[in-house]
């Protein structure tokens, strides 16, 4: 297949633009980005990122779970698309980068096809999968389960938020819910640009993540019942405190992952205890554990530890103890021809590079169960993400649009 040149380039400065321009749509408290999915702000997001694929010759289709696929026609139509896309959705104290790189990244590949007059022999289409974070709406990769079959339409349909609202209501509701099958799309390839969410790049002076694997990750919504009490009159060895059990369970969490190094992370993000009053001993603690490895084995072991003591510390303080997993995906080895053509890509532009493996998960971790996919990464500020301080250079997002540019476009196949 023909290469593109080294000196294709996309244009880093209306990169740049586009990624501030979505920024201002869903603005945090601090700089940063709260554009949860389904919410009034994703909808304006999602109408600007219309508006840019239709001035882009673009195709818009939207499937039953939202997502939405612009597509530009190749020679051959009966060829596969190569896919490349993110999320448009953010946390809610989110950055300006997390997803939305990879989104208008993809659509940057598009503007610089256009600008350059390339054909390509595969169609190529640029992705929004709706609720990637996974904040509103557990669990994360919501839609790109779905479409990977790991979801029913139905079950997500029904996921509900903190204040009861369901998914496929919240959906109709902002007027995104298309008619097109989930799944039914078939694939060339699938190519994911995100910042790395980690301090490996930065610190280590490379451009470009070339990733090779990605961790796999439970998300274990644990449930723990005591009793309502006086916090002030209740003698202490009648209390049946389930604030106190999160506390436990939580500290066992970071302990069990610290022993399970290198290479596993554990923590709680999201913690509620009722009545939540300050003078009542908590009769109820819900939260959820997030637990990750790239290694399986080390998965298993940490989850496995971390049910043994949490039914431990629950008989110890007298306290009824559920335990449901809200969120799984085993490890993730990503499509060896992808991941080439993203190193080669580096390699052709010039661009420092190293593998490394995904901490975060992503839409690429499902939709690389049924298509070769890979992804690129750039650089963040300090590795930090999912803070709406999060940050990177217009070089890093050039840089990786660049790769994405080039890998994309020699998986598509230019027609000369
Ligand atoms: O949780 C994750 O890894 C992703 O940011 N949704
Ligand atoms: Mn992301
Ligand atoms: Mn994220």
């Amino acid at each position: 297949m023909t290469s593109p040149g080294e000196n294709l380039r996309i244009n880093g400065d209306r990169l740049w633009e586009s990624l501030m321009e979505m920024a201002k749509i869903g603005p945090g408290v601090a700089g940063g980005n709260n554009r949860q999915t389904l919410t009034d702000a994703d909808k304006e997001g999602r109408e600007l990122f219309a508006k840019w694929c239709e001035e882009a010759g673009l195709t818009l289709g939207v499937d039953q779970m939202g997502t939405m696929f612009a597509r530009r026609e190749g020679t051959d139509p009966d060829a596969l698309p190569v896919y490349v896309g993110s999320h448009l959705d953010t946390q809610p104290t989110g950055g300006k980068y997390d997803g939305v790189l990879g989104v208008l990244g993809g659509l940057e590949v598009i503007r610089s096809l256009n600008d350059l007059g390339i054909k390509t022999r595969h169609p190529i289409v640029v992705t929004n999968w709706t609720n990637e974070e996974g904040t509103r709406f557990a669990p994360a990769m919501l839609a790109s389960g779905v479409f990977a079959g790991m979801h029913e339409l139905d079950w997500a349909y029904d996921r509900t938020d903190a204040k009861g609202l369901r998914f496929g209501d919240e959906l109709e509701r902002i007027g995104w819910r298309g008619e097109e099958q989930v799944g039914a799309r078939k694939m060339h390839a699938f190519f994911e640009l995100h910042i790395e969410q980690g301090p490996i790049l930065e610190a280590e002076g490379k451009d470009i993540g070339v990733v090779t694997h990605g961790q796999g990750l439970w998300w274990l919504e644990v449930t723990l019942t005591g009793k309502d009490a006086h916090t002030g009159s209740t003698p202490m060895n009648m209390r049946v405190n389930a604030g106190l059990g999160m506390a436990r369970v939580t500290e066992a969490v970071h302990r069990i992952a610290m022993a399970h190094q290198p290479n596993a992370v554990g923590a709680v993000g999201q913690a509620n205890v009722y009545p939540n009053s300050r003078n009542v001993i908590p009769g109820k603690a819900v939260f959820t554990i997030d637990i990750r490895s790239p290694e399986l084995d080390k998965l298993t072991s940490m989850r496995e530890q971390i049910e043994a003591e949490a039914a431990k510390i629950a008989e110890e303080l007298g306290l009824g103890l559920s335990i449901e997993p809200t969120g799984h995906f085993d490890p993730v080895t990503f499509d060896e021809n992808c991941v080439k053509a993203v190193r080669d890509a580096a390699d052709r532009l010039g661009y420092s590079h190293r593998n490394i493996v995904s901490g975060a998960g992503h839409d690429a971790c499902w939709i690389n169960r049924l298509y070769p996919t890979a992804m690129v990464m750039c650089p963040c500020v300090d590795g930090l993400s999912h803070n709406e301080a999060e940050d990177i250079s217009k070089e890093w997002a050039t840089a990786g649009a660049d790769v994405l540019f080039h890998a994309v476009v020699e998986t598509a196949g230019i027609v000369e």
